[in-house]
């Protein structure tokens, strides 16, 4: 490793000690950010990195609730207000029993580069708690939900920082938490986005994250002279971005024989189609079960307790959690002729994992840039709640498509090698960094 990327490594590490993903975020990045740095004294001398890596604002609090057995439980709540140069803090909110500062200051700072390259005024955070919602009734969800906002709400709003879903919160938990800041605040403002379509949502938020990273990967195809057409499709997760990519996959003709979630995976050869696909959105939204259903449903095998890697497929979407896909893995997705791996997930692919992608030249897109588009269609859901107006699904799905192939376009500018292979890794880290470094710098030493 380069000294300097080590010495400013050391540093972060002794300043946050037991937070590993926060620090491997932050490698990811600083290994190819400060040799740019070091060719751009503007912002050696102003010490924009270091600054970076500090979020404006952590808030941590006691979330309360009732239980329906009228017992008490106590979680915790935070937000990572990470950095507001170019806009209001936007990101999501994660529940999932593993939330701690480590993870969401990781999400937190990934969200500064991504929601920068989306191209929209959006300034970088991300929050949630370690509540588990498996298994909690719709009852102890909204009191849940009710009790999170009742202090988040004086951190938050729609010029200020506004929350999304993640891991653990879709419609239904935005709804509760929307709810209760309205009544708290007894204003009805963009504070959230993912709400409903009928109270101030966007159209094809739900789909959006799905959706575009397929269309960020069929933009990587073509640099190739290929698309998803008769290609076989590794998909893992079965929540929100898995479903979408599912779907949008099926419209582009590629076949996804795989799914996942905490429990194993399924494959399925024949492939998932559009029944499979309502039925397994019926299973995982309504139902809220588990994808060990599905093979029992369809007859095909589950693999209790295993990841989808092993499986031949041309391209891969890690789309459930953070270092779900290690080197060994990659190893075998590389050996078994994948040509392409587009995140749909934040940091799936461990730094082992990428760099065999990159030594093997194939293809290889980091989340912050091929799952941009949820966060993208959020910020077109603030547009439009500031507008008082809806955009219709061609409109809003239109935009997200363009939005996606100008973070390609900013990845070809600044990652490309001499030997023409285009490192995705690099020029999102460089793209997503440039214009918040310039705010940074125009607003002073802040
Ligand atoms: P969901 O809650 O809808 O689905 C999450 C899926 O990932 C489930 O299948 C879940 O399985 C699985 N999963 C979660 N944690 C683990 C774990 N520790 N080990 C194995 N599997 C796990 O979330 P989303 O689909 O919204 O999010 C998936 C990924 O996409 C996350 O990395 C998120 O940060 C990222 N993302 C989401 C965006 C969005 O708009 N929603 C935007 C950009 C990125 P199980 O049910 O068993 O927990
Ligand atoms: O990781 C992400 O980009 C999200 N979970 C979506 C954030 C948002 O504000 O829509």
């Amino acid at each position: 490793m380069d000294a300097q990327v080590k010495e400013f490594l050391d540093k972060v590490a002794s300043r946050n000690p037991h937070e590993p993903e926060f620090l491997q975020a932050v490698q990811e990045v600083a290994e190819t950010i400060i040799p740019f740095i070091e060719e751009t004294p503007k912002y050696k001398k102003t010490r924009i990195l270091e600054r970076m890596v500090e979020p404006e604002r952590v808030v941590m609090f006691r979330v309360p609730w009732l239980n329906d057995q009228g017992d008490v439980e106590v979680n915790r709540g935070f937000r990572v207000q990470m950095n507001s140069a170019i806009g209001p803090y936007k990101g999501g909110l994660r529940f999932h029993p593993s939330v701690n500062l480590s993870i969401l200051k990781f999400l937190a700072f990934e969200q500064v580069f991504k929601n920068s390259l989306t191209g929209l005024p959006m300034g970088g955070g991300k929050g949630g708690s370690d509540f588990d919602p498996k298994g909690k009734s719709d009852s102890e969800i909204m009191k849940f939900c009710q009790s999170f906002m009742t202090e988040l709400y004086r951190h938050v709003g729609a010029d200020i920082d506004v929350p999304a879903g993640d891991i653990g919160v879709g419609g239904r938990e935005v709804g509760f938490l929307f709810g209760q800041y309205k009544r708290i605040k007894g204003e009805f403002t963009g504070v959230l986005t993912g709400k409903g379509i009928s109270w101030g949502g966007s159209a094809i938020r739900p789909e959006a994250t799905g959706y575009g990273v397929v269309y960020f990967a069929e933009d990587m195809l073509a640099t190739r002279g290929e698309t998803l057409q008769g290609k076989t499709v590794l998909v893992s997760g079965s929540g929100n971005v898995a479903q979408y990519t599912v779907e949008r996959c099926i419209q582009a003709g590629a076949k996804v024989v795989t799914l996942s979630d905490s429990e194993g995976f399924i494959y399925d050869p024949a492939g998932i189609d559009n029944a499979k696909l309502a039925y397994l959105m019926d299973l995982k939204n309504e139902q809220r079960g588990r994808i060990k259903e599905y093979a029992d449903k369809y007859n095909c095998e589950f693999f209790a307790g295993e990841r989808p890697w092993k499986i031949k497929g041309d391209i891969a979407f890690p789309n459930a959690t953070q270092n779900e896909l290690d080197e060994e893995d990659a190893r075998t997705l590389v050996r078994n002729g994948c040509i392409c791996v587009a995140e749909g997930a934040n940091m799936p692919s461990t730094p082992d994992a990428i760099h065999v992608f990159t030594e093997a030249k194939i293809l290889y897109a980091p989340g912050k840039a091929s799952n941009a588009g949820g966060v993208a269609v959020s910020g077109l859901e603030m547009s439009q709640n500031s507008l008082r107006i809806s955009w219709s699904r061609n409109e809003v799905n239109s935009r997200l498509r363009d939005i996606m192939k100008e973070i390609h376009s900013i990845c070809v500018k600044y990652g490309t090698e001499k030997d023409g292979y285009i490192n995705y890794e690099k020029g999102a880290n460089i793209g997503g960094f440039v214009k918040v470094a310039d705010a940074m710098l125009a607003q002073g030493v802040v």
